[in-house]
């Protein structure tokens, strides 16, 4: 698969190296097709399968096709979990099983100012992409208790720092203390929706994400 896993730590990295949040651009979506049946729409931690083509805006030139490349079988990701391009997150949000989307991704939001493969540096993307298959998402369980040292169900800001350490460590990052509160204080923000001071299962799991 083509598509570059974007790491969710970096780009928070960034944040803290200079001070201030990257200005984030807009996707463009137009829907191409909607069925008439829509039983629901893709949320942040879906699950959603997915055929499509990637072209450059800049000539049209198209640089991938699941149908076309690869095992040409759809593909699985979660939503909203920087799986995929950070475009991808913003662009396939509420979106109906048999939807056929174009959506036009800015460089930052997509291969950046590095490009890949080839795809050039600083290229604004244009997918279309047809949603085939959308299930619940786990935005994983294993991956909640992996962070939940203590089992009571819930995360503590302790274990979110723990979890930040060890993931900066893997990365090659020195910890470093200051950093990861600030982060943390930056999750509990967003996630702790009734302030408890925890996140906890259903927080974590139905969170969404703004547009
Ligand atoms: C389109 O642009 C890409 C990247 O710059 C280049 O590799 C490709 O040859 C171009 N295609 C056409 C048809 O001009
Ligand atoms: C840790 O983070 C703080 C706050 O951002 C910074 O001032 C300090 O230089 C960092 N320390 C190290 C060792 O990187
Ligand atoms: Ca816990
Ligand atoms: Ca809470």
């Amino acid at each position: 698969m083509i598509l570059l896993p974007v790491c969710s730590i970096l780009s928070s990295l960034f944040v803290f190296v200079t001070g201030r949040k990257l200005p984030e651009p807009e996707v463009k979506i137009e829907v191409l097709h909607k069925p008439l049946m829509c039983y629901r729409k893709s949320k942040y931690g879906d699950m959603l399968l997915v055929h499509y083509k990637g072209f450059l805006e800049s000539n049209g030139t198209m640089f991938h096709s699941s149908r076309e490349h690869g095992d040409k079988n759809p593909v699985w990701f979660t939503l909203g979990l920087r799986e995929v391009l950070k475009g991808w997150d913003k662009g396939l949000q509420n979106m109906c099983t048999g939807e056929r989307r174009k959506v036009t991704i800015p460089p930052s939001l997509a291969y950046g100012k590095e490009g890949k493969g080839k795809i050039p540096p600083s290229s604004t993307v244009i997918f279309d992409i047809e949603l085939m298959d959308l299930k619940n998402g786990p935005r994983s369980h294993e991956f909640f208790q992996e962070m939940d040292l203590n089992d009571d169900w819930k995360l503590s800001k302790e274990e979110v720092k723990e979890y930040l350490k060890k993931e900066f460590e893997k990365h090659g990052y020195p910890p470093n203390d200051t950093h990861h509160e600030a982060m943390v204080e930056d999750i509990f923000k967003n996630e702790d929706e009734d302030k408890d001071g925890f996140i906890s299962t259903r927080e974590f799991v139905f969170q969404h994400d703004e547009l």
